[in-house]
Parts: C-alpha cells; structure tokens; sequence
C-alpha cells in the first residue's frame, strides 16, 4: 500500500501526463476512480452497442425491399462489434465480462435511455439511424482523443461505421419524406418520437452532471454534456429542413447573435424515469437480453471447448518438438 505522499506524487505525474496529451495504457499506474470511471462508462456504452440492436432487429424482418435489409443487417451486425471492442476495453482495466453482463442482466448497470423506446414503424428505423447515430458520432467522435488508449482506439473503428449508420437512416428519411403523403406522415412521426429522447441522450445538463468536471479533468471527456447536445442541434436543424419535416419543437430558431439554435426545454422527469428502469420499453429489453444470453450459453461452451482443445494440440505440439 503506498503511503499518502507517495500517493499524491503519482497522481501529480499521473495528471502531468493526461495535460501533455500522453496516453495512458492498460499497464500504467492510474488512480483508482480513473479505472473505475472509465469501467463505468464503457461498460455503460458496451451494453448500449448490444441492447441498441433489439430496436432495428425488430425489423429486419419487415424490411421495405433486398437492399433495406442488407444496409440493416450489416449495421446491426456493426453494433454486436461494437459491443464486442468496448467490453475487450474494459476487460483491459481489470473488468470481467461475465460480470459486466451480470450487472446488465440483473437490471443494475445503466445503458443509453433511447433504447427503451419502442420502434413502431419502417421510419423509425430511418429516425434512428438519422438521430441516434447521429448523436452517437457526435458524442463519439472526441472520444476518439480519449486519454485511455484501448477506448481511444476502439472509438475510431466505431465511428467510421457509425458515419455509415447515420448516412443510411437519413437517406431512409429522405426517401420517406420525398415519398407519398403517408410516407411523409410516417416520417413525420417517427421524427416527433425520436427528437427529445436524442436530445436526452447527451446525458444530464451539465448543472447535474455529477461526473463531467472530473472525466474534463481526465480528458475522458472532452465536451461537455451541453456542448455536445446544441451541436448536435445546431447540425440536425437544417437536414431536418432540407427534406421537409419539422422538428416538433416550438421553441427551436436559430439565434443570429450566439449564432446556434435555441431550443425548448427537455422533459427531465421523462429522462429520469426511462433511466430508473420505468421506460416504455425496459422490461422487454432486459428480457430480450437476458433470454439471447442464455440461449447462447451453448455457443460459447464450444467456444470454450474449441479453444482449450486446440492449446492442447499446441501444448502437445511443443512436447514433440522438445523430445
Ligand atoms: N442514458 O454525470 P453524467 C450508441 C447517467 S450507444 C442512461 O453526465 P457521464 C448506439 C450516467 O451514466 C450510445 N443513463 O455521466 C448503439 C450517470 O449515471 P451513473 C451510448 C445516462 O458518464 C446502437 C448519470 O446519468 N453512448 O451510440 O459523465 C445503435 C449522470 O450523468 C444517460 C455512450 O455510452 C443516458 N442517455 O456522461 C445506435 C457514449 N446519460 O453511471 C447507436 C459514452 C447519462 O453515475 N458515454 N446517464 O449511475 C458517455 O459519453 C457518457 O457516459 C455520457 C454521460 C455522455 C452518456
């Protein structure tokens, strides 16, 4: 156990080196609420990447024609790899999968809110791709200069694809929106439904963002929670525009003078319920979830079998070699 002013010294260098933009790797000294932070907030987000493809895989299914479906296939597949990057990262700082997928299972760890809506129609998986993604690159894309090295690195790959899953579900929107009058409708109200709970997304106002200052500090986070969402307004507005659906916010207008988007007030409560576990959708999710789990237990004894069969013919291998 290091004494206190040992401590202190470490931390100063520890801090010294998140300032000169270094990043820290998984065999480094870090403090303890650093490790901790940063398993918080990737677990969160790796479960996000999971539970995120029970929405669109409800349609795969139902999509419109061949093409629609392969571009959802593939990006729902995109998001199991998502998954999979960020829960390796957290493995790196001393996380145990089974247990990171205890605690989602059990109702414990928290994930992104918007996926406890439910998607009612094809334009809701354009909404989605359009407005979830979109907010998901914008928060994702300064996590790319995350001072942890492994969530730095996995954010690149993500957010390349992501571009991709953003790009087809505005196009879907486009599509819809330059269709007939029920297919404009359609996407009008997918769009009515999706709008707050994106903005939602970004997490707290920074007023009530309990762990903003320190992950600034960390240079795990680079923006903050606000900065993110008017962004993230200020990009969605005119696309919104473009194809001719309007945001269902009477407040929004562009602000000539801070030269940003104003908009209304985000339904707190709302937010906070959907993160309590009382969403619209929850209790499907967490047993979506917990059913694929147990249903897959068989897939990943063999690959266990798989892999302990072959370091025995590696094992034995080496044996043969050294007689
Ligand atoms: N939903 O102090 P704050 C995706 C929690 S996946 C639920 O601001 P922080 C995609 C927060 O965890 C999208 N909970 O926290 C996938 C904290 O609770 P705890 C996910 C939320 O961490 C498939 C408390 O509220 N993206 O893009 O500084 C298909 C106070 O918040 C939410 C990520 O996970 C929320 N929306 O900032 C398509 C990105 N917001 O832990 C797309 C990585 C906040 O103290 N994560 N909370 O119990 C982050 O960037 C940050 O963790 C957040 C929150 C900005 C989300």
């Amino acid at each position: 156990m290091k004494a206190p002013a040992d401590y202190a010294h470490l931390e100063d260098q520890f801090q010294a080196r998140i300032d000169a933009e270094e990043k820290i790797e998984p065999k480094d000294w870090m403090p303890d609420k650093y490790r901790k932070t940063l398993i918080r907030q990737i677990s969160q987000h790796a479960h996000s990447e999971i539970v995120g493809m029970l929405p669109e895989g409800n349609w795969v299914t139902r999509a419109p024609s061949l093409r629609r479906k392969v571009a959802l296939l593939a990006k729902v597949q995109d998001e199991a790899g998502h998954g999979l990057y960020l829960y390796g990262a957290a493995e790196t700082l001393g996380a145990e999968r089974d247990d990171l997928l205890d605690e989602l299972h059990t109702g414990n760890a928290k994930y992104s809110s918007i996926f406890n809506y439910p998607t009612l129609s094809w334009a809701d998986i354009g909404a989605i791709g359009w407005l979830v993604d979109g907010a998901a690159i914008m928060n994702q894309v300064p996590l790319c200069r995350c001072s942890y090295g492994p969530y730095a690195r996995a954010m690149v790959r993500v957010c390349k694809e992501e571009s991709f899953h953003q790009r087809q579900g505005y196009e879907i929107m486009l599509t819809l929106a330059r269709g007939t009058e029920a297919q404009k409708k359609m996407a009008q109200d997918a769009l009515n439904r999706w709008w707050w709970p994106s903005l939602m997304m970004f997490g707290p106002n920074d007023a009530e963002s309990k762990h903003t200052a320190q992950s600034m500090a960390w240079k795990i986070k680079r923006f903050t929670n606000d900065e993110l969402r008017q962004r993230f307004v200020d990009i969605t507005a005119p696309q919104a525009e473009f194809i001719g659906l309007t945001i269902p916010d009477e407040h929004l207008k562009y602000n000539e003078e801070t030269g940003h988007y104003d908009f209304g007030p985000i339904n707190w409560d709302e937010f906070w319920q959907v993160v309590s576990g009382e969403g619209p959708c929850n209790r499907q999710r967490l047993k979506a979830r917990r059913r694929a789990h147990e249903e897959g237990q068989w897939v990943r004894d063999a690959a266990l079998a798989h892999a302990e069969k072959r370091r025995q013919r590696q094992a034995a291998k080496k044996d043969q070699k050294v007689a």
